[in-house]
């Protein structure tokens, strides 16, 4: 599985974060950055938050650069085995921190249309797969969709503030769902929940082909071309500008949510 990692910036952190991060003597000399894998580097232009789970523990890793990653370990340690790392093979973290702990930091996600977006939790992240951070595209994927619904309504016992949760914007047209894919999936499908692993999985697999196969970019330095030809554009252009890298996960190791 060939997977874009989106960096997004980390520009305050919250206290819980400073305290994990104490001893690491030299953080506000480097930029540090959530590292998200994705299949859509298209749909950047419609991220409206970053996902952790408050069960994974992520690393700080040094990437290199003056930079520093949050990823699972198992993550950097593929990265590591890729020639993406100062050092092959080299995997230990500088720190440890809690995904609980990011809750509520602000970012700057690169293409986004906001400006400052913040990181929330998403309970529903796999440790085993892509980074365990997931950029949320809420106009496109069917779970970020849900996700956001879900935290919108009991925003306290996320220990979120409402106002973090921004509106989708849309970024891709299809001839079937317009611009709001996600929400008529899941409402078509009436997905309740971010639990309802069956529905989400079949919408996401309905999602990804509408968009990829039928969808026009509406946004973008691409607007008007077809997505099949945009997507490659897109991540090339992130890519080159240092926003983004390829990284692959080896087949087997890949867990599937639908299983
Ligand atoms: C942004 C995005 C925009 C995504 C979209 C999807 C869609 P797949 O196909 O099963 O490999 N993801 C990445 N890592 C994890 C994880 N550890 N746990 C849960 N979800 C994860 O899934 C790859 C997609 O699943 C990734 O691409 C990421 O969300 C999420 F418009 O990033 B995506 C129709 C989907 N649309």
């Amino acid at each position: 599985q060939e997977y874009v990692g989106i960096k997004i910036a980390i520009t305050e952190f919250p206290e819980e974060a400073k305290h994990a991060l104490v001893n690491v003597s030299d953080l506000s000399a480097r930029k540090v950055y959530l590292v998200a894998a994705t299949l859509r580097p298209e749909t950047m232009y419609g991220q409206t938050c970053c996902f952790v789970s408050p069960k994974i523990t992520y690393g700080l890793f040094d990437a290199g650069n003056n930079e520093y990653f949050i990823t699972t370990e198992r993550a950097f340690r593929n990265m590591a085995f890729q020639d993406l790392t100062p050092r092959r093979g080299h995997y230990a973290p500088v720190a440890w921190i809690p995904g609980s702990a990011l809750v509520g930091a602000k970012i700057s996600a690169p293409l986004a249309q906001y400006d400052e977006l913040r990181v929330l939790p998403m309970e529903t992240i796999l440790a085993n797969k892509g980074t365990g951070v997931v950029t949320c595209v809420p106009s496109d994927s069917p779970d970020d969709y849900i996700t956001q619904v879900d935290l919108a309504k009991k925003p306290e016992y996320y220990h979120i503030e409402a106002s973090w949760i921004a509106d989708p914007v849309p970024v891709v047209d299809t001839p079937t769902y317009g611009t709001t894919t996600a929400k008529t999936l899941v409402e078509q499908l009436k997905i309740n929940s971010p639990k309802d692993k069956d529905k989400l999985a079949e919408a996401k697999e309905i999602a990804y082909k509408e968009g990829f196969y039928m969808g026009v970019m509406a946004v973008g330095k691409y607007a008007g071309e077809k997505v099949e030809d945009a997507k490659p554009k897109v991540r090339e252009d992130m890519v080159k500008a240092g926003q983004a890298f390829v990284y692959s996960e080896p087949e087997g190791l890949v867990i599937s949510r639908s299983g």
